[in-house]
């Protein structure tokens, strides 16, 4: 059985809805970034990180490419070109929103006091909101793919409740609503319940 490491309120959850998604079953250690657990599986400290059998995998995005591979859903295979349309698609949105949250929360709560600069969050809000519009503009279907839900749906819904707990404000409409939609799908809602504190 998986074993995901992290907690529901980090990108840990990206993996567990993953796995609710293609119906895994897995467990999961609710540990804290840089704690002794995290640390003895990851260098870094950071979560997530996914035990498979002896396998050690860390980052969110590694991990759900390898669960989508290994599964065959929810994803383009390898080697075609719409796959490398997915993974430009995921790479941009881990560039133009993982990315600016991660910034926002470093200079938040991350970095040492002395390091952080609380002034920058009004420019990665505008630029935040920028990406989001540019980024409408290509949904064309239910999902970012068009009729075929891959891992960038799991990413970017992942980013805009992470902007909605950051008051990071999401205002496109087209974006709201791919975002209800996300949230509602079965798999989503018992990656949440089933995984509560
Ligand atoms: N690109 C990595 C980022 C992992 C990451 O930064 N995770 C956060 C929690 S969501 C963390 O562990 N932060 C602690 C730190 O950076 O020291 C991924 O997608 O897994």
């Amino acid at each position: 059985m998986y074993k995901v490491i992290g907690k529901l309120q980090s990108r840990a959850f990206r993996v567990m809805w993953m796995l609710e998604e293609i119906n895994q079953p897995y467990e999961t250690l609710k540990a804290s970034p840089r704690s002794p657990e995290v640390l003895a599986l990851n260098p870094s400290g950071k979560i997530p990180v996914l035990i498979d059998g002896d396998a050690v995998i860390s980052d969110s995005t590694a991990i759900i490419t390898y669960l989508v591979d290994k599964h065959g859903a929810l994803t383009y295979p390898a080697g075609t070109v719409d796959r490398a349309h997915q993974d430009a698609l995921t790479h941009a949105i881990l560039d133009e929103l993982d990315a600016v949250l991660w910034t926002a929360a470093r200079h938040s709560f991350s970095l040492p006091e002395d390091k952080r600069v609380p002034e920058v969050k009004d420019s990665l809000k505008w630029e935040f909101a920028r990406n989001l519009e540019l980024l409408a503009d290509r949904l064309t279907g239910p999902f970012l793919m068009g009729e075929t839900m891959t891992i960038a749906d799991i990413v970017c819904t992942h980013c805009l409740n992470w902007a909605a707990g950051a008051k990071f404000p999401v205002e496109n409409e087209k974006m709201l609503a791919y975002g209800k939609a996300m949230r509602a799908r079965d798999a989503f809602v018992r990656a949440q319940t089933n995984n509560a504190d």
